[in-house]
C-alpha cells in the first residue's frame, strides 16, 4: 500500500528529456545545467567548413519556425440563445474552460489583439461571443463553467446553451479546453469532457498560464494531464502548452489552428 500523498507522488514524476526539449523549443526556458540535468549542456554545433562537419552540424540544427499570424479579429455576434448563433458558413473552433482560467486572454494573444474582454472578476463572459478571424474562420469564447457565484438555475441554462451548441453546430471543428497549468484537470473539467465525449466532439487541452510554474512542475503537470485523458475517445492526446503573458507556445497553437481550418498545406505543417 502506498503511503505517499498526491503531492509527493506528483513530485516523484521524472519527466523525460524530450519533454524538456519540447518546452524549450516552445519558449518556456531551459533547466539549469546542474549535474542532474547534465544532458542539457550539449553545445550548439560550431560553424564549420568541411562538408562532413557541415552535415553533422546540420543534424543538430533546428530550422526556425516561420511566424504564423492570424488576420484581423472582429467581434461578430453575441448569443444567449441558439436563435442568435451566426450562420454556419465558416469553420469554427470554440474555447471552453472554468471561469478565470485565461480563455479570453488566449484568444487575444492568438489574434494579437485586445478586443476580447479580459477580467480579474470571474464569470463575466455571460454570453457566447463569436469572433471572425479575417474571413477564414470563427473563434467562439464560451461562458466559463464551474462558477460558484451564479445560482443553480442560471448555471443550468448556460450548460444547456453550451450543450445545444456543441450537439448541433455542424461547422464546429474542435473544442479547445483551457486549463490552468498550476492546477491541471479539475472535476468540472472532467465532467465537461465526458459530455464532449458523449457528443462525439473532438477536443484538445490547452494548458495556459504555463509561465507561472517552474519548469519541472510544468513538465510533471503535462504528464498528469495526459494521463487523465487516456479514457477519452475524442481527446487529441497531445496537450498544447501556452502562456498568454509571454507568448510561449502561441505560435505552435496558431499553426495547428490554421492547419485544422484548412489554411496551411500539409507540406508547410509537417516541415
Ligand atoms: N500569468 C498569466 N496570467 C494570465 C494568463 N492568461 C490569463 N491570465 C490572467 O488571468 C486572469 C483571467 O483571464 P481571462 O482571460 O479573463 O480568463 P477567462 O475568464 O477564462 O476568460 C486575468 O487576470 C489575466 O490577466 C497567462 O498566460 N499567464
Ligand atoms: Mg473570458
Amino acid at each position: 500500500m502506498s503511503t505517499l500523498s498526491n503531492r509527493q507522488r506528483f513530485n516523484q514524476i521524472q519527466p523525460p528529456q524530450k519533454l524538456y526539449e519540447k518546452l524549450e523549443r516552445l519558449g518556456f526556458g531551459s533547466l539549469r545545467p546542474t549535474k542532474r540535468y547534465a544532458w542539457k549542456n550539449k553545445k550548439i554545433a560550431p560553424v564549420t567548413t568541411t562538408t562532413t562537419a557541415k552535415a553533422a552540424a546540420f543534424q543538430n540544427y533546428e530550422p526556425k519556425e516561420p511566424e504564423y499570424k492570424f488576420p484581423l479579429l472582429s467581434f461578430f455576434a453575441g448569443a444567449k440563445t441558439p436563435a442568435s448563433f451566426p450562420p454556419e458558413d465558416l469553420g469554427e473552433i470554440a474555447v471552453v474552460g472554468r471561469s478565470n482560467v485565461g480563455k479570453s486572454s488566449l484568444l487575444n494573444t492568438l489574434a494579437g489583439t485586445t478586443i476580447v474582454r479580459v477580467s480579474d472578476k470571474p464569470g463575466l463572459t455571460q454570453q457566447m461571443n463569436f469572433f471572425t478571424v479575417g474571413k477564414l474562420f470563427y473563434m467562439v469564447d464560451m461562458p466559463g463553467y464551474g462558477f460558484a457565484l451564479v445560482d443553480d438555475e442560471e448555471r443550468q441554462q448556460w450548460r444547456q446553451l453550451m450543450e445545444d451548441y456543441i450537439s448541433n453546430r455542424k461547422t464546429l471543428k474542435r473544442v479547445y479546453m483551457v486549463i490552468d497549468a498550476r492546477h491541471g484537470l479539475k472535476v468540472a473539467d472532467l465532467d465537461f469532457l465526458r459530455m464532449l465525449d458523449r457528443k462525439k466532439v473532438k477536443f484538445q487541452i490547452v494548458m495556459t498560464k504555463s509561465d507561472i510554474p517552474v519548469l519541472p512542475q510544468l513538465a510533471r503537470r503535462i504528464i498528469t494531464v495526459q494521463d487523465g485523458l487516456k479514457g477519452f475517445r475524442n481527446a487529441i492526446q497531445d496537450v498544447l502548452v501556452v502562456s498568454s503573458k509571454t507568448g510561449a507556445g502561441i505560435n505552435q497553437m496558431r499553426k495547428e489552428i490554421l492547419f485544422l481550418m484548412g489554411h496551411l498545406k500539409s507540406k508547410e505543417f509537417y516541415k
